[in-house]
């Protein structure tokens, strides 16, 4: 029995992650900047977006150019529901809010993916 409890805890320590952006404060104006400083993300963990759906959405842009601009390119994936995780795929990621130009105040994040 405490083998196979300590064997579970390994199991879940190399499986992917998931992290909460913003940690306590969420997907939000002034706790973005710093919040991906000093973590390592690989392909597969999950980022869980929260915030408050009034203010915020997320949109995943592929294009960096689009990013750098806030340009909400057609056919970007949007999510608004509050609460939405999302896996990271290889490379770089990018989320921004489309709302009240957040992104341009900066709601907006770059994530690499190994
Ligand atoms: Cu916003």
């Amino acid at each position: 029995m405490v083998f196979a409890l300590i064997f579970s805890n390994i199991n879940l320590s190399v499986g992917h992650r998931k992290y909460t952006v913003g940690d306590d404060n969420g997907w939000d104006l002034n706790v973005i900047t710093n919040w991906a400083k000093g973590k390592t993300f690989n392909a597969g963990d999950i980022l869980e977006f929260k915030y408050n759906t009034a203010e915020h959405n997320v949109v995943v842009l592929k294009r960096r150019q689009d990013f750098e601009n806030c340009n909400v390119a057609s056919g970007s994936k949007i999510y608004d529901t509050g609460r939405d995780p999302i896996k990271l795929k290889r490379g770089y990621n990018y989320f921004i809010c489309s709302k009240y130009n957040h992104c341009g105040g900066g709601l907006k994040m770059k994530i690499y993916a190994n």
